[in-house]
């Protein structure tokens, strides 16, 4: 039977364009291809599949939404957040790699960039034959990106850079690093950093029991000349970072159902096929609450995230709306995973089944691109009216 079946219990296909459903098919049959025969090893390793990079950039997967004419596919955002929804189903670090590479390196490049700086780094990214990490979070300033203390002192047709970047995806083996600094007057400015420059280092991080099958890394800048053209000229300030976090904060409410979507099928498999005390789990009511909650949550987020997509593609999806979807799916995922783990019993834990690993992935995911409790305060500034950052 096809491991890649999409619940689909209110009929949301017909809300798709059959564009939408093409690159849908593309991605998930790439997936089943390329990373569900591997993607385990890879986990159990802690490796990353640098393989597979040259076949993400084929099917589209770096940048959908940045123009033809530089490197992109120009798709609306269901098509992005289908393609994350598809990669995820396989692997939240592969989604990753995908989401860092187009929403927080190329997006920036195209939304921030001067002309020059598009030409010379969008083509190559969406290929792949680039590939970036972005630098935010800093040992002692993670939800607190505006405490920064990463800084850029001007040096005539320079900057130099200082500091030091934490839990980079993809930093131990990009080319490039979109890094956010302050200058001299505490403006937090965007920039390019290129793999090479003096003084610039990206040591891995080991150890992690999540993402396992994606690089994460350091960046240390021990006075690093940045040439000024490699400075984003037209944003500064902490809204270019939380720009590009709403890119791939979209992506992941779309990539998190991907997930859910593997957990849910693999429970219902096993439920018909499991015996115990003379008939299939998925007989008793206990494992039927399971199953039936799964595929309701699944269904109301994908209909949350399908809506949003809609009100991005016509730019009217407000940072609010984003953050109340990615915390939405990323929370029914974890419950899905965990769930369905009980319901595989004992085999639950093993590599046979991708739901321990989904399980891990997504303990990364609920904390990334802003923790859960981040978001909920984000919900309720903006229905309060009243900041609780502060
Ligand atoms: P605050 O004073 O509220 O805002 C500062 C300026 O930013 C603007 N702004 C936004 N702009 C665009 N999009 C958004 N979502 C924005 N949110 C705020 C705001 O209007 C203001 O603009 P201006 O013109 O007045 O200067 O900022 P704050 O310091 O109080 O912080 C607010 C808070 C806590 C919501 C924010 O800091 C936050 O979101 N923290 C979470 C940090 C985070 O998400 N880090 C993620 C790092 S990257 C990552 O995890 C990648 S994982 C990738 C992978 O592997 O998939
Ligand atoms: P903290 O901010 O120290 O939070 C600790 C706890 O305190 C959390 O539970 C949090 O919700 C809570 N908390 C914090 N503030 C408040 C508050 N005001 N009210 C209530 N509770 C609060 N960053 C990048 O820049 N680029 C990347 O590519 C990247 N990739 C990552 C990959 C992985 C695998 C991981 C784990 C992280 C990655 N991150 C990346 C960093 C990630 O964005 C941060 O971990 C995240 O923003 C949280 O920051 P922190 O870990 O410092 O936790």
């Amino acid at each position: 039977k096809d491991l890649y079946e999409a619940p689909d219990y209110y009929l949301l296909d017909e809300l798709l364009s059959e564009e939408h459903k093409l690159i849908r098919s593309t991605v998930r049959d790439w997936v089943k291809k390329e990373i569900s025969p591997v993607i385990e090893d890879y986990a159990q390793k802690a490796e990353f599949p640098k393989h597979l990079i040259k076949g993400l950039g084929e099917i589209g997967a770096f940048g959908p939404t940045i123009p033809v004419e530089y490197g992109g596919a120009g798709l609306d955002y269901t098509a992005y957040g289908i393609i994350m929804q598809e990669l995820e189903r396989g692997d939240s670090g592969i989604r990753s790699t995908a989401s860092v590479q187009g929403s927080l390196v190329m997006y920036p490049i195209y939304a921030y960039g001067s002309e020059e700086q598009r030409r010379k780094y969008l083509p190559k990214l969406a290929t792949g034959e680039m590939m970036g990490c972005f630098g935010l979070t800093e040992p002692d300033h993670g939800s607190n990106p505006s405490g920064m203390v990463t800084h850029i002192k001007d040096k005539g047709d320079h900057y130099l850079l200082n500091g030091a970047k934490m839990w980079i995806s993809n930093a131990p083996f990009a080319d490039i690093a979109v890094v956010w600094a302050k200058d001299e007057a505490g403006k937090i400015r965007g920039m390019v950093v290129e793999r090479g420059m003096e003084g610039f280092s990206t040591p891995e991080t080991h150890n992690k029991w999540s993402l396992r099958a994606s690089a994460t890394g350091e960046l240390v800048f021990d006075n690093v000349k940045v040439p000024k053209e490699n400075i984003f000229p037209e944003i500064s300030g902490l809204k270019g970072p939380l720009g590009c976090l709403n890119q791939a904060r979209y992506g992941i409410a779309w990539g998190a159902l991907g997930a859910a979507m593997d957990c849910y099928d693999t429970a219902l498999r096993y439920s018909k096929e499991r015996i115990q005390f003379g008939k299939p789990i998925g007989g008793f009511q206990l494992q039927q609450k399971k199953l039936a909650e799964m595929i309701t949550e699944i269904t109301k987020g994908q209909l949350l995230v399908w809506r949003l997509g809609v009100l991005k593609s016509e730019n009217r999806a407000t940072a609010e709306q984003i953050s109340m979807a990615k915390r939405n799916s990323v929370e029914i995922a974890l419950d899905i995973a965990r769930n369905a783990r009980q319901m595989l019993g004992g085999m639950g834990i093993t590599g046979e089944y991708s739901i321990m690993r989904h399980m891990m992935n997504l303990e990364s995911v609920v904390t990334y691109e802003g923790t859960h409790d981040i978001h909920l305060l984000i919900t309720g500034m903006d229905v309060t009216g009243i900041n609780a950052f502060k």
